[in-house]
Order: C-alpha cells, then structure tokens, then sequence
C-alpha cells in the first residue's frame, strides 16, 4: 500500500523497565533484521511470536543491547502493512539508537498517529474507531477507557451502519412510490413518519450522550461557593486529601480560585475553591468573588456552604435562591461547633435541595459526601448505550439530525416524494463523513495530528 517503511518509539520516552520501537511498511522485517540478530540462527523468522536476541550496529557487528523482536505479517497487523516491534530496556538512549540506525537502513520517521493512520486507510478500521484508539490511550477515567474499548471493538461503527442501513430503506420506500406509483408499491405517508420519527430519536440520543462523554472525559466540574468564612477552602482541601487551598481564620483569605482534580470512585472531578460571595468585600476580594461567580455558573454542580456557628444573612438565603435551579449538594458546616443558624430559614429557601450535616474541619461525614456527591453527579450509563466523546461526531449527528427534521415537515406538509427524497439523500454522505469513508483531509489531519508519535 505504501512503499516507504516508518518507524517511531511507541513508548514514552524516559527510563523504564521496557521500550517498544515499532516499524510497518514492506520493509519492516528486512530493516530490522539488519540491526537485529537473533540469538540462535533462523531460516525464518517465525510470526506472531518474539524471538530473543541482540541489536547490533550493522557497521561494527557490535551489540549494544538485549530485546525481542516480533514480526506481524500483514494484513493481519496493526496497520495491515508488515509490522515489527522490538522490545528493548526503557532507556532513551538505546531506543533511540535503534531509531538512527533504522532510519540509517532505509526506515523514515513516523509522525504522530501513523500507525493508526495506515491501519485506517489500509480498512481495517475506520475513523469513528481510530479516534477510540487515541481516546483509549489519553483516558482520564476507567469509564472512558471503558467506552472507547468497545468504541475500538466497532460498538458505535455498528450503530451507525445500523443507522445508514435504516435511512437506505426508507430511501427505498419512498423511491419504490416515486417509480412505480400506481402498483400498490407505495408505503403510506404515516409508516414512512413513524420510521423517520425513529430515525430522529436514535440520533438524539447519540447527540445527547455528548454531555454524558464530556465528564468521562474532562471530569464533572464542582464549584465550592458560601460566604467567606463559612469553611469552603477547609473543605477543598479535605476533599483533594491535602492541604491546597490557604486556610485562615480571617475572612477573604481565598481572593481568586483555585482548580484541583480529585477522583470519587472511577469518576474525574474537577473542583473549585472560590472567594467569599459576599457582598461587603475588599476591591481585591470583589474581583475573586466576580469570577467565582462566573464559574459556579458554568460548574456543572455546586457545594454549597452554610457556617452553622452563624447567624444566617442575605447572602447566604440569595445564594441558596440562585442555586435552586443547579444541581447543588446544600452543606451544613461546623457542626462541631454550638448551632446558631435558623433551620427554619434556611428549609424555606432551600425547598427540595439534598442536604448533609458536616464538619469540614474535623472531616465528620466526608465519606457521606462523597458518596452523595457520586450518586448526584455521575450519570448512570447502566444501559450500556453508546456514548460519543468528540465533537466532531456530535457536529455531523446534528446536520442528520436536521435533516431528518426537515424531511419530516416536508411530509407533513404534504409535499412530493421526490421533494421527500431530496431531504434524506444528503444524509447518507453525511454518515461517510462521520466513519471517514468520505475522507476529508484536514479531517484526518486534525483527528492523527492529535495522536503520539509512535502509535
Ligand atoms: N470548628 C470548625 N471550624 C471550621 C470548620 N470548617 C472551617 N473552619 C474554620 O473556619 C475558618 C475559615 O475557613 P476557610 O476554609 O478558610 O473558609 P473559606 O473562607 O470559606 O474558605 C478557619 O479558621 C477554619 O479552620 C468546621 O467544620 N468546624
Ligand atoms: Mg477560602
């Protein structure tokens, strides 16, 4: 398919126990074995299966190195091409000694994602699995890896062919009426609805399994809010397990905010400290509060702080007001500490809100939280339905959406089944865009750019 053979270290560089430098393309195993020699003689190498022996500079016929070498006749490889991997120490050095001297033999440098590259153009995969495979490697939960395993595996290639087989027929229906109108080949306009109807709920909810993806992905975003003072950093820091965020006795302390991952089981939160909300504060302070506003809002949940051991004020019962409508886990802190707050209060702006007695400082029920927290945020996938992680497959859903929708007023409005068809057609191109059989260039730019060299 190609003529040049690449090669690249697919493992990251640094010291390790073990580093991988692969090779794919015709000349993989001739290349090799020119700095690579067996340790006891062979008349062929065998396949699928590592042989020992010593890399050697081809020049000196000096060892440098102990490995193994194994070679995947294509197309059964990777990326269908012959690939071989030569297993060396994890040491930067020496792996990229066995680059040069690859390079030197006729092997040109791979760039980020080719392999994955070749593998898709050689059909053995197509897009929507080639970006699992990168989505695999850079997963920031278990739940995604999970996800984008079954993506590599071809669980969402299928739902979309699935797809594209269900648009053909009804296509065929609607065409059948157009070239034989008067045979009884017609299908009723309401069949044809109900079919398109399904067609349009399936997409929806792989488009709306997007917002699901994204806190797989990039974790659910918590913002921590109260009035200053009532314990907000105190519990940032408990949450993450260390000390992050500065801790005073003096109101204000946290003038800006601060961004910390933490994990609740497999789930990736990001959460957020943020300044005091309230509204007599230092111009410094003011700032803070401005842009701890600004992200509670975009935060995809709120840890909301009341200071028990207070009066309750203003701006606690509007702060409680403005986050009825977010998810918002409502806190009583300090409870170690002799009760001032007014429950009755309180209750009556809170109407609804889950709730949970804590005392940051001394940590009592934490563990409650967190699983509070969990049960709240983390969307059940329990159906075990297909999730979309990228963008671009949620872009291309959303122009089939479109027109699914569009077919669908067209047929209530009584037109044609020519204009019907006219609708539906542009959809299929559609779904090739969105398994990259119509390849598009600087899709796949954009999509291996994004790949480690190596892989
Ligand atoms: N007794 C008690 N004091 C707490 C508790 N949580 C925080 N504090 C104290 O309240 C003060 C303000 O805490 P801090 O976390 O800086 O509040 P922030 O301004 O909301 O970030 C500090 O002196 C903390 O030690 C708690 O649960 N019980
Ligand atoms: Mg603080």
């Amino acid at each position: 398919m190609f003529e040049d053979t690449i090669i690249a270290v697919s493992t990251p560089l640094g010291y390790g126990g073990l580093g991988v430098v692969r090779l794919s393309g015709p000349r993989a195993l001739g290349i090799s074995l020119e700095i690579f020699q067996p340790r006891t003689h062979r008349r062929k190498i065998p396949q699928r299966q590592p042989i020992l022996g010593h890399l050697i500079d081809p020049g000196t016929r000096e060892a440098f190195e102990e490995a193994m070498l194994t070679y995947y006749p294509g197309p059964r490889s990777y990326t269908t091409e012959d690939v071989v991997e030569i297993s060396a120490h994890g040491s930067p050095v020496l792996l990229e000694e066995v680059v040069r001297l690859g390079l030197e033999a006729g092997a040109r440098h791979a760039h980020p994602g080719e392999f994955t590259l070749r593998a898709f153009l050689g059909g053995r995969i197509d897009i929507l699995q080639a970006e699992a495979v990168n989505d695999l490697i850079r997963a920031a939960s278990l739940n995604q890896a999970k996800i984008s395993c079954r993506q590599l595996d071809g669980s969402l290639s299928q739902r979309v062919s699935e797809l594209r087989r269900r648009i053909i027929h009804i296509l065929s229906q609607i065409e059948a009426g157009i070239e034989f109108p008067d045979e009884g080949l017609r299908t009723s306009p309401q069949v044809i609805a109900r079919g398109l109807q399904r067609l349009l709920d399936t997409v929806s909810r792989l488009i709306e399994s997007y917002d699901l993806g994204k806190t797989f992905r990039e974790g659910i975003v918590l913002a921590v809010t109260g009035r200053t003072n009532s314990g907000k950093s105190t519990l940032f820091n408990r949450l993450l397990g260390h000390d992050r965020s500065i801790v005073t006795p003096f109101p204000g302390t946290t003038r800006d905010y601060i961004r910390e991952q933490m994990k609740i089981k497999d789930a990736v939160f990001t959460l957020i400290d943020t300044a005091g909300m309230d509204n007599a504060a230092q111009p410094i302070e003011k700032e803070g509060i401005r842009r701890g506003r600004e992200l509670a809002a975009r935060a995809d949940g709120i840890l909301l702080l009341l200071d028990a051991s207070r009066l309750e004020n203003e701006d606690d019962l509007a702060l409680i007001r403005k986050c009825r409508d977010k998810r918002t886990i409502l806190l009583w802190n300090k409870t170690d500490l002799p009760r001032k707050i007014r429950n009755e209060r309180i209750e009556e702006a809170a109407e609804g809100l889950p709730q949970l007695e804590i005392s940051a400082l001394q940590g009592t029920n934490l563990p409650l939280l967190k699983e509070k927290i969990h049960s709240l945020f983390v969307p059940d996938r329990s159906g075990g339905d297909e999730v979309i992680l990228h963008l671009r497959q949620k872009l291309v859903l959303e122009e089939i959406r479109k027109a699914f929708e569009s077919a669908l007023s067209v047929l209530e409005q009584g037109h044609s089944e020519e204009v019907l068809a006219e609708e539906i057609r542009p959809v299929l191109p559609l779904i090739g865009q969105l398994t990259g059989e119509i390849r598009a260039d600087d899709v796949l730019k954009d999509i291996f750019g994004r790949f480690c060299v190596g892989k």
